[in-house]
């Protein structure tokens, strides 16, 4: 398995309209603007001269509970130059159908092109479309690779495609002529890295219950170096467009522009929620800079960018937040994003899924287990294995829902056996009684207190999701009680254990 990791993205996009303008630039944090509708969905016209290529990377075959990255050479692509328009990826099983995204999900594809991330798709599926006249120019002899991570959040294993349709315009139509190029610029909160992720817990955020990274991380993430977040521009430019992944829990992504001490926000990319329960799930989809959207920088401008999370829920481990933009190879109009206000409202690159429709919650007839009665004195590890814990395993009948009981000041420690089968696992603390069905809304790292393991399990160094570690312990201070948990990455899998004076 090769791989690699990053998590991504998706972005960008689309269309037609003119910039508002106006409004001297607004001050950093400025609260965008607040969008009580749904954005309107963008679908553009496919431009003149296009070709709609329709590729599947795969089979891959999905081993019970995968979260790994992989990188592989593909060579999917179109067979002569042109221009690449769209970009709109997918999973889908063998038969066509897509798969629910509480069962099966694409946490990452990421299309490297010449080593570079330049297209993206998250579980979001957000859509890409490069504005009318411009497009990312194509070679043949351009080095393609994919790398993808696919989260089987169950235990049976599946075979899946990658999917993604092109619009092209070959080198040779007559509109090829008129055609600007354009590349990604990849823009990270944390920078180009193989599993780009940081942590929005509940204790960081604001009265509001919002966190912002990494403007509000309570220590600074790049430790005093280079800002990875940050991208200086290195030559007159047209950023014609951006849209931003994040996971659940986000709220928007934003890009700043700083020049000559002032810094003024370039657009936001906001989550919008069909998920009932609000900023919780992946059933979400993100807004787009408009079709006419363009903003010309300037040589040593210095473009950053941002991720907020809703906090007020729940905490959100290894989250992301992305916002690749596309740019001109040099100087093709725009306004100047210091005299006029580029941070218009956005539009949707897609509408509700019908793969997100399992929200979860519902009853399963598990036990309560702040009412079972003790279990044994936990005094040895306790193991998971085959997605079973060994005491205080609530996800079905396993005959071991007695919580293993501690006395206070002492943990319980949890070995990951299943991790010599790359199956990655967490001990994620959740609200009692965190008995319910999965889904996507269900369950939540909302506990009473926060406690997580991260993924125990091995993987290649600086390129994994896995902590490189097998075992963890719970914390010495929690107070008594029973506490109950779950693992992020088979939310199925639930467990309890109690803490005695
Ligand atoms: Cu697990």
């Amino acid at each position: 398995m090769g791989p690699r990791s990053w998590r991504l993205v998706a972005l960008i996009s689309v269309c037609a309209l003119v910039l508002p303008a106006a409004a001297q630039a607004a001050a950093k944090h400025r609260t965008s603007r607040s969008q009580h509708k749904a954005p309107r969905i963008y679908t553009p016209r496919p431009q003149a001269g296009v070709q709609h290529l329709h590729y599947k990377f795969g089979p891959i075959h999905i081993t019970p509970g995968q979260n790994t990255i992989n990188i592989e050479p593909n060579k999917l692509r179109p067979s002569v130059p042109g221009y690449i328009t769209k970009f709109v990826p997918n999973l889908k099983r063998t038969d066509g159908s897509v798969p629910r995204v509480d069962v099966i999900h694409l946490h990452h594809g990421v299309w490297l092109v010449n080593g570079y991330p330049t297209w993206a798709a998250g579980e979001e599926k957000t859509r890409v479309y490069a504005p009318k006249g411009f497009g990312w120019s194509y070679k043949p002899s351009d080095q393609w690779l994919m790398n993808y991570m696919i989260h089987n959040l169950t235990p049976n294993p599946d075979t899946v495609y990658i999917t993604y349709d092109i619009d092209f315009i070959p080198a040779t139509a007559p509109q090829a002529k008129t055609m600007t190029p354009i590349h990604t610029q990849w823009m990270d909160v944390e920078g180009i890295k193989a599993y780009p992720v940081f942590d929005a817990l509940r204790a960081y955020g604001n009265k509001r219950g919002l966190y912002t990274f990494p403007d509000m991380a309570p220590t600074d993430p790049y430790k005093g170096g280079r800002k990875r977040n940050e991208w200086t521009v290195p030559h007159d430019l047209t950023m014609v467009g951006t849209a931003g992944h994040l996971h659940p829990g986000g709220k928007e992504t934003f890009l700043t522009v700083s020049r000559g001490g002032k810094t003024v926000r370039l657009f936001t990319s906001k989550a919008h929620y069909y998920e009932p329960a609000g900023a919780v799930s992946w059933d979400v989809s993100m807004t787009a800079t408009p079709p006419n959207w363009r903003v010309a920088l300037k040589k040593g401008d210095v473009v950053a960018v941002h991720g907020t999370y809703d906090v007020s829920k729940a905490s959100w481990y290894e989250s992301m937040a992305i916002m690749p933009a596309m740019v001109t190879d040099g100087p093709d109009g725009g306004v100047d994003p210091f005299t006029h206000d580029t941070d218009v409202p956005g539009l949707l690159t897609h509408g509700h899924l019908p793969e997100n429709d399992h929200h979860g919650g519902g009853a399963l007839g598990l036990p309560n287990p702040a009412k079972v009665l003790d279990g044994p004195v936990a005094r040895r590890q306790l193991t998971i294995e085959g997605f079973v814990t060994s005491q205080g395993d609530l996800s079905g009948d396993t005959g071991l829902s007695k919580p293993p009981v501690i006395k206070q000041g002492q943990s319980i420690s949890f070995l990951n056996v299943d991790a010599k089968d790359d199956i990655y696992h967490t001990i994620t603390a959740c609200k009692q009684p965190c008995n319910k069905e999965a889904g996507i809304a269900y369950p939540l790292a909302d506990g009473p207190v926060d406690f997580d393991s991260g993924e125990l399990g091995n993987g290649p160094p600086n390129f994994t999701a896995a902590a490189n570690r097998t075992t963890w312990s719970t914390p010495v201070n929690l107070k008594p009680g029973t506490y109950t948990y779950f693992c992020r990455i088979h939310p199925f899998m639930r467990g309890s254990f109690r803490v005695v004076k």
